[in-house]
């Protein structure tokens, strides 16, 4: 087993990590940028590293310098934790080739589930259901047409550079689809440097539903069921819950199976989550594979009690699953919501400062995961996500009361946060009889303006 870990990543989720290599007995070093000097995951790890200024590019997201702390001292792995680093193959391989353990899967499989295209054709061959479309980048609005008839509209354009919903553009007919092939082109190349496009059927009101993988590289694999992130405003998923209320168990196992058979064509090791689209029929399709610990694995742990952050040290350190799927058990239900330094009054817009004050909300089945304390100082550069309050409770109803009375308790002073949206949403009608789906926001988005 490790000796020693370094994390690889700041905030709350540098905190988790931390925690599990503690319980672990796993000495962990932090690594952190001038602006991090006082973060709580500097505080609580045995040793500490400066790797640079606070501009992501020249510390987060600096190889050289995390890895030269890694040797020097003396890490037997990394955990790259979620963002930054944790899905970029050349640092996996700068790992592996430091003799260092990357704690996520290998090189390759990083490289092959962010290759859209590639990875589409070996699930096609499979006969793994993936959303009709262009097989590769349509290089002409004429050709995009040609697609669009045999895929039938609508139809979506998307950037092939790159994920998130920038470049999107949905068409309803030939003639939006040529004039929104330009318009996509110029997005995409303006957010990812990559003008090139491909083309879908567009899901209409589509459920985004992801299934928790674990791989270990003995060949075992097992699922830990569903989560529903379908609230999600511009892309940026804002609560996310387990179980979804629209998948069934023929719907569950189903997405079970197909997430573990596309694991194994990838011969994907460690945690993983595979990411569908899901219509109002209950008809799934393959959208990308998450080849990180993400952001909402705490209410899969909170329905299946199982730690996911020790698995991957576990499996990563080479250990069998001692997990089966016949032990993965499902109790109660989960929820999720973001707390970021943002203001839902104005867009969303990030809103970095001081803290004044901070009242945790707790009691039976609440957890804070944060990194932010009283008088500490957000700062703007780095992602606004400063907490996630997660609530588990025996069914649904109950997940959502223990939520309205936790973020009651829930008290931030100082910046602007998107806890207030939080109890505008859970008071919603429509999301509490769960009729929820991607565009759930913009619906309901009037009344948070207004609210
Ligand atoms: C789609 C779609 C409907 N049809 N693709 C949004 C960002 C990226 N993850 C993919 N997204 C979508 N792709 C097809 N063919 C609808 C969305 C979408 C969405 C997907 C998941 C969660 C929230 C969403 C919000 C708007 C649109």
């Amino acid at each position: 087993m490790f000796k020693r870990i370094l994390i690889a990543n700041r905030g709350e989720i540098a905190l988790r990590i931390i925690r599990a290599c503690r319980e672990m007995g796993i000495k962990t070093i932090a690594v952190f940028s001038d602006a991090d000097k006082d973060s709580l995951h500097v505080k609580f790890a045995d040793h500490a590293v400066n790797i640079g200024p606070a501009l992501s590019r020249k510390s987060y997201l600096n190889m050289a310098c995390i890895i030269g702390a890694a040797k020097e001292t003396g890490a037997d792995a990394i955990h790259p934790g979620y963002g930054f680093l944790s899905e970029n193959a050349e640092f996996a391989k700068a790992c592996f080739d430091g003799g260092i353990t990357f704690i996520g899967p290998s090189a390759h499989t990083i490289a092959m589930a962010g290759d859209k295209s590639a990875a589409r054709k070996i699930l096609t061959e499979m006969g793994i259901p993936v959303i009709p479309g262009s097989d590769d980048i349509v290089v002409s609005p004429e050709a995009a047409c040609s697609i669009a008839d045999r895929v039938g509209y609508p139809v979506i354009l998307k950037a092939a550079g790159g994920g998130g919903g920038r470049g999107m553009r949905i068409a309803r007919t030939p003639e939006e689809l040529s004039s929104a092939f330009a318009v996509a082109a110029g997005e995409a190349g303006a957010a990812f440097g990559n003008p090139n496009l491909y083309l879908e059927k567009y899901i209409e009101k589509p459920r985004h539903i992801e299934i928790q993988i674990l791989g270990d590289s003995h060949g075992n694999y097992i699922h830990l069921g569903e989560r529903e992130c379908s609230i999600q405003m511009r892309y940026q998923k804002l609560i996310e819950e387990s179980p979804s209320c629209f998948v069934d168990e023929t719907l569950r196992r189903k997405l079970g199976e197909t997430a573990i058979r596309i694991a194994k064509a990838v011969n994907y090791t460690n945690a993983g989550t595979m990411e569908f689209l899901v219509d109002k029929d209950k008809n799934f399709y393959f959208m990308e594979i998450n080849a990180r610990v993400q952001v909402e694995h705490p209410v899969t742990e909170a329905v299946t009690g199982i730690d996911i952050v020790e698995q991957q040290i576990l499996m990563a350190a080479g250990r069998a699953l001692a997990i089966k799927q016949e032990d993965v058990r499902f109790n109660g239900w989960s929820m999720e919501c973001r707390i970021n330094a943002s203001d839902p009054n104005d867009n969303f817009m990030p809103s970095p400062g001081q803290i004044a004050s901070v009242i945790f909300p707790g009691g039976p089945g609440v957890r804070v995961d944060t990194h932010i304390y009283d008088n500490y100082m957000v700062t703007p550069f780095y992602d606004s996500l400063i907490g996630k309050l997660i609530v588990w409770a025996k069914d649904r109803p109950s997940a959502i009361r223990r939520m309205q009375r936790a973020l009651a308790e829930f008290e931030i002073t100082g910046i602007e946060t998107t806890i207030g949206f939080y109890r505008r949403v859970f008071e919603n009608e429509q999301f509490q009889k769960g009729e929820i789906d991607t565009h759930f926001l913009d619906t309901m988005g009037q009344t948070a303006k207004r609210g």
